[in-house]
């Protein structure tokens, strides 16, 4: 049908699970540790560093701009060792989904509508993490930094995904993402995109959005939304809402 709800590709990092501040940042520092370096990622000013997707090009980033010698090695090292060490936190189940996701990861199952993945983070960790929390069979694609290696907001994970399903990009397809750089590559891949902020994006624009919303219900508390002129249908995305914005589009 053609107000039918093709797919919903949902982004990892911030959105299905509550992954940066405890997670990577925490396997970021010890890396940092077990290398013999004196740096520390403290939780605020993580978010700002946020804005460059990917591990390994933000720990590129940051050592580019402390001069340090020979950066791109020395960050792929780090990135190297934090990746094995996010794959301990994982074992040791100390990342956890966003609450009220799997309700919604339910209804759709139950509705028949196919979903997928795109992120940027590393296929080594990604797998397991959503083989752990929610059965990695339920998703139809899963698309990570590893087969689209410009990160967000190039569009490319998402077009790969897309093309993943067998299915042509449109407004019936909708992307669920946490951050601005997710939001600008789903609407470069020309999908619809829903926002659902957390703590360490509630503050920034989203004008691109087709809906904004605080969370995903479940026991999770709501986040506020900074920007007023944000659009917002209601604190919580579930089926329904989804279906809203696509007999919006
Ligand atoms: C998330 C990221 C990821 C993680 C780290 O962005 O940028 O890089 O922070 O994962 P998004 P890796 O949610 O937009 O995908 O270290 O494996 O890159
Ligand atoms: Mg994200």
């Amino acid at each position: 049908m053609a107000s039918e709800l093709q797919a919903v590709v949902f982004d990892v990092d911030g959105t299905l699970v509550d992954s940066e501040r405890d997670g990577h940042r925490v396997a970021f520092n010890l890396a940092f540790e077990e290398l013999g370096l004196p740096y520390r990622w403290d939780p605020e000013p993580y978010g700002a560093l946020l804005r460059i997707a990917g591990g390994e090009q933000r720990l590129a980033a940051y050592l580019e701009e402390r001069e340090v010698d020979d950066h791109h090695e020395l960050a792929r090292r780090l990135h190297e060792r934090k990746t094995e060490l996010f794959q301990s936190l994982i074992e040791e189940g100390r990342v956890g989904p966003r609450p009220g996701v799997r309700a919604l990861l339910d209804e759709l199952a139950d509705a028949a509508v196919p979903v997928a993945v795109a992120t940027t983070g590393s296929r080594a960790w990604v797998e397991p993490l959503l083989d752990r929390l929610f059965g990695l069979s339920r998703f139809a694609a899963v698309v990570t930094g590893d087969e689209a290696p410009i990160r967000k907001p190039d569009p490319s994970a998402y077009q790969q995904v897309v093309a993943a399903l067998g299915l042509t990009a449109g407004r019936r397809i909708v992307a669920v993402e946490d951050s601005r750089n997710g939001l600008v590559a789903a609407k470069g891949a020309a999908l619809s995109c829903v926002v659902v902020v957390n703590d360490y994006t509630c503050g920034d624009g989203f004008p691109e959005a087709d809906v904004v919303v605080q969370g995903f219900g479940g026991d999770e508390p709501a986040t506020p939304i900074h920007d007023p002129r944000q659009v917002m249908t209601g604190t919580r995305l579930d089926l329904a809402v989804l279906r809203r914005v696509i007999a919006s589009a």
